[in-house]
């Protein structure tokens, strides 16, 4: 949950600015909100006409799939191999493209040699890959995954057993040292998955350590959420909340390897969902997707990308395009924020003296819809403006008596039912919050 109070006289605190129009490719239309549209890219599909026709026009950041793995990288202990990483790096920089580094230390996707060492041999094999990796793309590398995947599914929130963890607990804030002095320039993330909806267990562990890491000073840049979606693991209702919570932590959130199982409509209303819950958080900086055709998935028989195996545009290729479209950049003023892993974050103006405020939070959300609640101090007797952005319409209000200057304008004054009320946004699409001003009646 998030609140946001705007001082009296008319102090709206959300900047919304229009994008600057119709953009017809995924990079283009993100841009236009400051952010990139990436992709995975397989070395061996690069000789695939089409697939590199797709990755050239659509696509402004680069993940390589799997060429950038340990197991990839360090085939033998202290001997490096970085030919098909190379190819993937050198095409996306020819083309204007960054690319994301793809993954330093992982319990998974070891060389055999590693998967068979243990303590303090493992550690500085690992910081020693790391330095390595780190240091031979040094200034070419947006960001890097330092860290894949170290906590466990289900419900202890806590690390994940692999041979890397039992080196002991501070392997990975080591990992993330090694890359910075290898690589000053890189911003560091860790990168998970089921780490979407808010009240899993395994969130909570990754933002508890991503708190720490922030008050001891271990450099941590970004926080992945790979976004692995499917019926059994849907997109959530709190995602934005999820990555809301994070950004303010102090890192930039990236959905790092989005897909999403399923076809038509569905698909593509739940694409719009994830890609609406980034535009909507200011330091969600970028999207990737796992793959560009369906045909070029790990799990291609569940159709979960952007283009069909033809590299026809899918449904959810328009709805994702038309989203970016419509993005606006909601930039809140320089506010003082606190943020407490179980409640509620705060976002704070000063009060206006002898005046009144209005304090905006966030309520239940759905797909086309979603709650508000403001809450007045400083004065019984208040009249509230709630505006709203298009195409967003107010469609229900409660404890107040509202009147409608204009169709995104609502005035709310009291009804007799204290100095909270509420209201239902029918969103079209636009996530961002309504501003609110209060002055005394
Ligand atoms: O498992 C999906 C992703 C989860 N997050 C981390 C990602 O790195 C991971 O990507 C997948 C790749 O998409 C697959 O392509 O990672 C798998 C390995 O953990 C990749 O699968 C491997 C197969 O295991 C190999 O047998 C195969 O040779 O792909 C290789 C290349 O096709």
């Amino acid at each position: 949950m998030s609140t946001l109070v705007a001082a009296a006289a008319g102090a709206a605190v959300l900047v919304a600015s229009p994008a600057s129009g119709a953009a017809s490719t995924l990079a283009a239309a993100a841009q236009q909100s400051g952010r990139y549209f990436g992709t995975a890219v397989a070395a061996n599909k690069l000789s695939d006409s089409t697939y590199v026709g797709i990755l050239n026009r659509e696509f402004d950041m680069v993940t390589a799939e799997n060429e950038m793995k340990m197991d990839a990288t360090e085939p033998s202990q202290g001997q490096f191999s970085y030919g098909n990483a190379d190819r993937i790096v050198n095409q996306a920089r020819n083309q204007g493209k960054r690319v994301r580094g793809h993954a330093l230390a992982w319990h998974s996707q070891q060389p055999g040699w590693m998967q068979n060492m243990s303590g303090t041999a493992l550690r500085n094999a690992m910081l020693n890959h790391v330095t390595q990796v780190a240091s031979y793309y040094r200034g070419k590398i947006y960001a890097w995954d330092v860290v894949n995947e170290a906590f466990a599914d289900g419900s202890s929130g806590g690390r994940r057993d692999s041979n890397l963890q039992r080196t002991g607990n501070d392997w990975i804030e080591a990992a993330f040292r090694a890359a910075r002095a290898a690589d000053p320039g890189a911003k560091l993330c860790y990168n998970d998955y089921n780490t979407d909806n808010w009240s899993h267990a395994k969130t909570q562990g990754v933002y508890r350590m991503v708190q720490d890491f922030k008050s001891r000073g271990v450099p941590i840049d970004c926080v992945g959420f790979q976004a692995h979606f499917n019926s059994g693991n849907p997109v959530p209702s709190n995602y934005h909340t999820t990555l809301q919570n994070f950004a303010n932590l102090g890192v930039d959130v990236q959905i790092t390897e989005l897909d999403i199982e399923g076809s038509g409509s569905t698909q593509a209303q739940q694409y719009q969902g994830v890609v609406q819950a980034c535009l909507s958080v200011t330091r969600c900086t970028g999207i990737t997707v796992w793959g560009i055709r369906d045909t070029d998935s790990w799990r291609a028989s569940g159709t979960p990308l952007l283009f069909d195996g033809s590299g026809n545009k899918k449904a959810a290729y328009t709805s994702v395009l038309n989203v970016l479209n419509n993005a606006s950049s909601t930039v809140p003023t320089t506010p003082t924020s606190t943020t407490d892993p179980t409640g509620p974050t705060t976002t704070t103006t000063p009060q206006n003296p002898g005046g009144c405020t209005a304090t905006y939070r966030e309520g239940q959300k759905w797909n086309d819809r979603f709650n508000g609640e403001v809450t007045v101090s400083g004065t019984n007797n208040w009249v509230v403006t709630v505006t709203v952005s298009s195409p967003q319409r107010i469609i229900a209000t409660w404890n107040t008596t509202a009147t409608w200057p204009s169709a995104n304008v609502m005035v709310a004054r009291p009804n007799g039912n204290g100095n909270t009320f509420g209201f239902t946004v029918q969103h079209g699409g636009n996530w961002n919050w309504p501003s609110v001003s209060c002055q005394v009646g």
